[in-house]
């Protein structure tokens, strides 16, 4: 999954904890995304993830989980992102949930399986940046500094820059990517339709679509034609 990560061109993230209708999750796995991506940042538990993969699962689309709540780990996705928030001053997540988690399940761990992202958060007002208390006053060059730290010293494979709500300052993506050797730029937030999608797919590896999918479903579906060629 790693490898296959490396071709992906758009993403949908889908959060357990919003209701999604069977018309519209056939929609999502049947539009050629290359991944769902399952996570959110509050309300996320074991049961409303199961129940979500178990709903996936009838369709051929790749399944990660993004890890926010040790609790809501469930078996049998393809791959799970592990979020290391980078601008942060709060250890616990930039590496200590990790610790702990490694101590209590470490036996359990698929660690082949485990794709660590780089977090840059850059909306403050987002619930992610809320809590893990990310550093509202990063700058433009600070974000491509800790990405380069991401990169060229912890050699992380993702670096996931995180406006969500939002759209972003493309010109920081577009400066951060530059910086970048090995890390596959993400870029998240307020991707809503065919031209969002354009404009930072321009600029990064990967695109994320979360919010638009609950706003306006058929806009958001227009984002992955934007961004993919097909063959
Ligand atoms: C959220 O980066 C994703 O974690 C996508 O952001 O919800 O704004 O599309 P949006």
């Amino acid at each position: 999954m790693k490898q296959i990560m490396q071709s992906w061109r758009h993403v949908f993230k889908l959060d357990p904890d919003r209701p999604l209708c069977d018309e519209a999750l056939e929609a999502i796995c049947m539009s050629h995304t290359d991944a769902v991506m399952v996570g959110g940042s509050s309300g996320v538990t074991y049961e409303n993830t199961s129940e979500l993969l178990s709903r996936l699962r009838q369709y051929e689309v790749p399944c990660v989980l993004e890890v926010s709540d040790l609790e809501a780990i469930v078996p049998g996705f393809d791959a799970y992102m592990i979020p290391m928030v980078l601008n942060t001053e709060q250890t616990d997540w930039i590496i200590g949930h990790h610790v702990r988690a490694v101590e209590q399940y470490g036996y359990l761990i698929p660690w082949d399986r485990l794709i660590p992202e780089g977090y840059i958060i850059l909306n403050p007002d987002c619930t992610a940046a809320k809590v893990s208390k990310a550093l509202a006053s990063t700058t433009a060059s600070e974000a491509a500094a800790y990405a380069q730290v991401a990169d060229k010293m912890l050699q992380l494979p993702i670096v996931y820059l995180e406006y969500s709500g939002t759209f972003g300052d493309m010109e920081l993506v577009s400066d951060v990517r530059r910086k970048l050797d090995d890390s596959r730029l993400f870029y998240g937030g307020g991707i809503i339709d065919a031209n969002t999608a354009r404009l930072a797919a321009a600029v990064c590896d990967t695109i994320v679509v979360g919010n638009a999918i609950y706003n306006n479903l058929e806009q958001a579906l227009t984002t992955v034609s934007a961004v993919k060629r097909r063959n």
